[in-house]
């Protein structure tokens, strides 16, 4: 798969809308067969806030008071009948985040989370963590236990990065990226937008994703949910047509890769998040709790989805 530089990215997401739509619409025709399915992934805090980065964006940061209650890292038992509920709606990946810097293999915590991610592979569905920075053993550690990708966003161009967080770097999370990558287990990987970053930070973050090898094989793109006691609690919120813009940018050079409407979904119209199917958009989460925020209510999310003559992704193999 090819990499992109900012400049011919650029001249992708600059075309009129329509072609730019078009342009992701025949890159999601030509090379995702299931074209009228959509994933749905049910996310869940395994271990919430008390996190000693200062990522600018988020509730779980200790650096701020944002009101989130932090609390201990769950247990197999805790998290497995989540699982097996968000099965029986039609989920089809159980992504789990905890809120660390990293985490090493020899941690007992790790432990918890490796029986936790055998446990739910175990229900059939893909699984997912977000654990922050880990090495090659860990890595290699969540591949034997049935890991199917893992999260780890660079979240925004490099130049922009220490604007918002100063705690670690942009190539802390390239080494993390690099780690996962080497023991061949998959990564998600993306970023967000709206934290005041320019249209450049976001196509960095995009050149930056395609010079992955291989690329990402899921691509969360969130909007960012503004979050009380952050720095970015008074950002404005994206424009639709920029989020359209980066969807079908995303589509174009990421042509293999699943794309996720994720954070800020909730606060789209159904016009909105139609035009991001149509431009090649073919993952959501699913479920009323992201991390710590609401996200859009399951029983719209069906009917968007039938209004659209859409269908969640049936499990494959
Ligand atoms: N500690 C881990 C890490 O740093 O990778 C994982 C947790 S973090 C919550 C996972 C991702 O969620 C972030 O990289 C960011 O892209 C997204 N995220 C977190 N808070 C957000 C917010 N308020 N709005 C939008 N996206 C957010
Ligand atoms: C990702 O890119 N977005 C998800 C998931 N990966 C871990 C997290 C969204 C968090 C939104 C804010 C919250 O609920 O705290
Ligand atoms: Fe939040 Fe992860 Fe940053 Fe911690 S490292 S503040 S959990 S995004």
């Amino acid at each position: 798969m090819p990499n992109f530089s900012v400049d011919e990215i650029r001249a992708i997401y600059r075309l009129p809308l329509f072609e730019l739509l078009q342009k992701g619409r025949e890159t999601f025709l030509r090379n995702w067969p299931e074209h009228d399915e959509v994933q749905l992934c049910k996310l869940m805090s395994i271990k919430t806030g008390g996190c000693s980065e200062d990522c600018g964006y988020c509730a779980q940061s200790a650096h701020f008071k944002t009101g989130t209650e932090p609390g201990k890292l769950l247990g197999v038992k805790d998290v497995l009948p989540v699982a097996e509920d968000a099965k029986q709606q039609g989920a089809t990946r159980f992504c789990m985040g905890a809120a660390w810097k990293g985490i090493r293999e020899d941690d007992p915590r790790f432990g918890t989370v490796v029986e936790i991610v055998r446990a739910v592979a175990g229900l059939g569905l893909e699984v997912c963590v977000t654990l922050g920075q880990i090495g090659e053993e860990a890595a290699q550690k969540l591949k034997d236990a049935g890991l199917t990708s893992y999260n780890h966003n660079l979240d925004t161009g490099s130049s922009y990065y220490s604007s918002v967080v100063t705690t670690h770097k942009f190539e802390d999370r390239v080494r993390t990226l690099r780690a996962v990558q080497s023991v061949g287990l998959a990564l998600c990987c993306g970023g967000i937008i709206g934290m005041g970053e320019g249209e450049d930070d976001r196509l960095g973050l995009l050149a930056s994703l395609t010079e992955l090898y291989p690329h990402p094989e899921s691509v969360p793109i969130n909007c960012l949910v503004p979050i009380p006691g952050t720095p970015m609690e008074n950002s404005s919120p994206v424009d639709v047509f920029d989020l359209v813009r980066m969807v079908a940018t995303a589509r174009v050079v990421l042509p293999l890769s699943k794309i996720r409407l994720a954070a800020g979904r909730s606060r789209l119209s159904k016009e909105a998040q139609a035009l991001c199917f149509f431009a090649g958009a073919n993952s959501v989460f699913y479920g009323d709790k992201l991390l710590t925020t609401p996200n859009s209510a399951e029983n719209e999310d069906r009917a968007l989805l039938a209004a659209l003559g859409l269908k969640p992704q049936i499990p494959h193999g």
